[in-house]
């Protein structure tokens, strides 16, 4: 068969140099192997990212053995490995993104006044653009902004329902005095399920609880999009339109979280009807018009290192949130933030927005999900916008939930390969505060999350095949027990030995 590859020699007037691994060396002319590109493999046109690199920061990797003391030294939790021990870091995709070269350049145009400063308004123009909010406050990050929100919208005693839970969300809730109830759709729950927008809230549920508890008991409806513990799910417009009438009909509040909304958004253009052509940025907007107000990791989807923001309609709200952010993070215009980061903000919810920039992100996302499904790896389907999210329940059915199946698989990755990873199973979970025993979620994952505009395709070969190697020597592995659980969020510093 004639190859339809662009030809890999380079050609000079003396020899054919052919490039093999890391070195070149001269060949004869001979038969040669046809190779397919990765697209050509998976039967379309190959694309690209739509950048080039500027910087490269390098990598390494420690040895095998090292890797083995490394681990113990951590106690088996991903979380307190030292990022030098670290090859390629799939931990999370928060602030790990590479910033453009107009953000860079933003960073010096940071205006570092106490109060007033210029980036703030810049950050408060492009919120009101893009998201629609006219009460902007700005926080060091998401959590700062979770805490401003649980403090100022919840009475203890009440009640906030939401589609599936989020660690550090969940938990300001918690220390507002309030009770989490989980109201998303059951599909969310079964990996196999491939419905299109896994991340809805249940109506049906939501609307039990508000005739059961009543609707003043109800703090706010806590609406994720896309949900990341169900594997970056998301929700349709048509369902939180439906959620608007519903809780307008009762006096409810809905209140976004933000994080990844604009991955969200996609998902949106590419499955529900009538979205097909509309841009990302009408999508979003549209989105967010039937929320009230909304909280923010900008760590994700925004593109930066650092910062997040809460923002509102309701003046009173507003004023309230302004009074407190003083006291936790920092002034009403820099809430923890130096001006520099504001403005790298600004400009990255602009690029966040872009169809294309999209694409790729989540193209790179399904790639490495592409290759996994094809070897038939346990995995949440579909693959969701930031991460794959390893089904540990079926790469270990011989070990039992407390004996910790996804940690051990984060684990094993890294004995195998130095790639990091994240439990989201039973360690993340947590304790019900009520019985003192483990919630035990029906999925049991190990993330593997990719930062925005960091790693290339070479990188997702390699940690496919390290997943692989470890699917393939799964029956081998014991599972772990827990020596040591701190009080709150305890996945981040829990430490474990082998069974
Ligand atoms: C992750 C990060 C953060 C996050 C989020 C959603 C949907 C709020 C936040 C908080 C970091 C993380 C956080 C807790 C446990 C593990 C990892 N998610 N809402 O990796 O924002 O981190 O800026 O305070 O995903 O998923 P922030």
């Amino acid at each position: 068969m004639e190859s339809r590859l662009p030809r890999q020699n380079v050609q000079s007037p003396h020899c054919s140099v052919e490039m093999t691994g890391n070195h070149f060396h001269t060949t004869q002319p001979r038969e040669r192997r046809v190779t397919h590109t990765m697209g050509q493999q998976l039967g379309r046109r190959s694309w690209a990212e739509p950048w080039k690199i500027k910087v490269v920061e390098p990598l390494y990797r420690i040895g095998a053995a090292d890797r083995k003391r490394a681990l113990e030294t951590a106690g088996y939790n991903t979380f307190l490995l030292r990022s030098d021990e670290v090859y390629i870091d799939l931990l999370t995709d928060s602030g790990t993104s590479a910033m453009s070269d107009r953000q860079w350049a933003g960073m010096m145009l940071g205006d570092e006044a106490y109060a007033g400063s210029r980036n703030f308004y810049r950050l408060e123009d492009a919120v009101r653009t893009y998201y629609g909010y006219p009460h902007l406050v700005p926080t060091h990050q998401g959590r700062g902004a979770e805490h401003l929100l649980s403090k100022t919208a919840i009475k203890p005693g009440q009640v906030v329902p939401g589609n599936m839970y989020f660690t550090t969300t969940r938990a300001h809730q918690e220390l507002a005095g309030a009770e989490f109830v989980d109201v998303i759709v059951d599909e969310a729950h079964d990996p196999d399920d491939r419905t299109p927008f896994k991340g809805n809230v249940d109506l049906i549920k939501l609307e039990r609880l508000v005739h059961d508890v009543g609707a003043d008991r109800i703090a706010y409806l806590s609406l994720a999009a896309t949900v990341n513990m169900a594997g970056g799910q998301p929700v349709s417009m048509a369902n939180v339109r439906e959620l608007r009438a519903l809780c307008s009909r009762h006096g409810i509040r809905i209140f976004l979280d933000a994080t990844r909304a604009v991955e969200n958004a996609f998902f949106i253009q590419e499955r529900e009807p009538g979205y097909e052509t509309r841009s990302l940025r009408d999508i979003l907007f549209e989105f967010c018009s039937y929320t009230d107000g909304a909280w923010m990791s900008a760590k994700k989807d925004s593109l930066v290192n650092i910062g997040g923001w809460v923002a509102v309609r309701d003046e009173e709200l507003f004023e309230e949130l302004r009074s407190l952010v003083v006291l936790y993070e920092g002034l009403h215009t820099y809430g923890g933030l130096a001006g520099r980061d504001m403005e790298a903000m600004a400009i990255g919810i602009e690029e966040s927005v872009q169809d294309d920039h999209i694409r790729s992100r989540i193209g790179q996302v399904r790639y490495l999900g592409d290759l996994l499904s094809g070897w038939g790896i346990p995995m949440v389907n579909p693959v969701g916008g930031h991460a794959i999210f390893l089904n540990a329940r079926c790469f270990y059915p011989h070990l039992a939930q407390d004996q910790f199946p996804a940690q051990t698989l984060a684990a094993e990755l890294y004995l195998d390969s130095g790639i990091r990873s994240m439990e989201r199973g039973i360690v993340s979970a947590g304790r019900d505060p009520d019985t003192g025993d483990h919630h035990r979620p029906a999925l049991e994952l190990t993330r593997l999350t990719i930062p925005r505009r960091v790693y290339t395709q070479a990188h997702m070969d390699v940690v496919a095949e390290s997943v692989k190697a470890v699917y393939d020597a799964r029956a081998n592995s014991r599972g772990l027990v827990m020596v040591h659980e701190p009080r709150l969020l305890r996945f981040f510093q829990a430490r474990f030995a082998p069974r």
